[in-house]
């Protein structure tokens, strides 16, 4: 089987165009952007000879024929400020890896970019629902940080729908390509990551109320100030977790609002995610007491209303041992003594195909491990040996 880097780079750059901003891409699920691309790939994946298939959510499929295939893929949404290569590396490389395949009269590869990944509504929304993780009546209920709902979004996709969701039994496997989004790649000069497990996550959001008031004449002392409950919760929390994280443990509080949001008010709202993520469940469990009690003692002893939103998240999962394997004897075909085993920090769509199937990922360096950035970005010559490496472990399937 014989990738072409050429086109793949060319589809790869033109996928990139729709929404292009600077050097990086804004397309987030169900944006005008977003659909845009996705009608673009399913012309892509016609003019491949698979046959493009929309779901209810808008994961959008290309077909190998009707009997058993490999599934590869990633997603095309991307975060508010997105990255170029972040799930489009993916959908790309599948799809060229699906060419060649047929070019070479097999083996059969169907082709997917997956639905709000970048979790606009959820966490990994679209394969979620797709993989049975979530109810489509529950899903729907899930509402963005701007205020619409996921039924709303998805309904902006109703006219492209061509059926039911897909049986995911009829895929032997999903592989997927991905960028590291992390610096160990690009910092040991390593060109593939042979992805072991794929993190665990929990996402809530948390309210504090308190008093709006005015900044010049409410003395310290009486006020009912929700930011400073806020950032006495972030460093008690930081405190506390100390004793049960180990270096690869995450937590962010990436989004918050305040209200009313003015200079000289005494914030008297504060509405923030709160998420972490690490390998084990039971760690996972025991962040989310300390979470959970560190923000109850703080807004009692502020005299703050407390209200905390459902908890959503995924399991650690971990990598199927054939597919890797197959993966590693490529990445040593391909870039001898430049590969590594490693975890993924990152979420992604793997996680909800390995519900059903052995699941695999590749990863390619990030330069500088910048991603979820304008700046983000790998190397021409790491996307095309992360390509070869993808397509020689595929063809080595049969
Ligand atoms: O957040 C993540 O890990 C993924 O990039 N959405
Ligand atoms: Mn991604
Ligand atoms: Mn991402």
């Amino acid at each position: 089987m014989q990738p072409n880097p050429e086109r793949f780079l060319k589809s790869l750059h033109d996928l990139r165009s729709i929404g292009a901003v600077g050097t990086g891409v804004v397309r987030p699920a169900y944006s005008d952007k977003d659909i845009e691309a996705r009608k673009w790939l399913a012309a892509q994946f016609r003019d491949a000879g698979l046959t493009p298939y929309f779901d209810p959510v808008g994961n959008l499929f290309g077909l190998a024929g009707d009997g058993p295939s490999l599934l590869m893929g990633s997603h095309s949404d991307t975060q508010p400020e997105g990255g170029w290569l972040d799930g489009a590396l993916g959908v790309m490389a599948a799809l060229e890896v699906a060419r060649a395949a047929k070019e070479a009269g097999g083996p059969a590869i169907s082709v997917v970019s997956f639905q709000d990944e970048e979790g606009r509504y959820g966490v990994t929304t679209g394969s979620t629902v797709w993989a049975g993780g979530r109810s489509l009546a529950e899903a729907d209920k899930l509402t963005a940080s701007d205020g619409t709902t996921y039924a709303e979004g998805r309904a902006k996709m109703a006219d492209l729908v061509s059926g039911d969701f897909l049986d995911p039994g009829r895929f032997t496997g999903y592989v997927e390509m991905h960028i590291e989004q992390g610096p160990y790649l690009d910092t040991s000069g390593e060109a593939v990551g042979v992805v072991s497990s794929i993190v665990g996550i929990r996402v809530m959001e948390i309210t504090l109320t308190g008093q709006s008031n005015h900044a010049g004449t409410t003395p310290m002392h009486l006020r009912r100030d929700a930011f400073q409950g806020l950032a006495e919760f972030n460093q008690t929390l930081n405190d506390r977790l100390r004793n049960v994280v180990t270096p690869e443990t995450v937590w962010t509080i990436g989004h918050v609002s305040l209200t009313p949001n003015g200079a000289s008010i005494v914030p008297g709202k504060a509405v923030f995610s709160m998420q972490w993520r690490d390998g084990d469940t039971d760690r996972l469990k025991r962040m989310e007491g300390i979470i959970r009690e560190t923000i109850a003692e703080v807004a009692g002893a502020r005299g703050l209303e407390l209200s905390i939103g459902p908890m959503i998240g995924l399991e650690p999962v971990a990598m199927d041992a054939q597919l890797q394997s197959a993966l590693a004897e490529a990445a040593e075909a391909e870039a001898p003594g430049k590969w590594r085993h490693m975890p993924s920090g990152a979420l992604h769509d793997a996680t909800s195909a390995a519900r059903h199937m052995p699941v695999a990922m590749l990863f390619v360096p990030s330069i500088n491990g910048i991603s979820h950035n304008f700046d983000e970005d790998t190397r021409e010559e790491d996307l095309v040996t992360g390509l070869k490496v993808l397509a020689r472990a595929v063809a080595s399937l049969g």
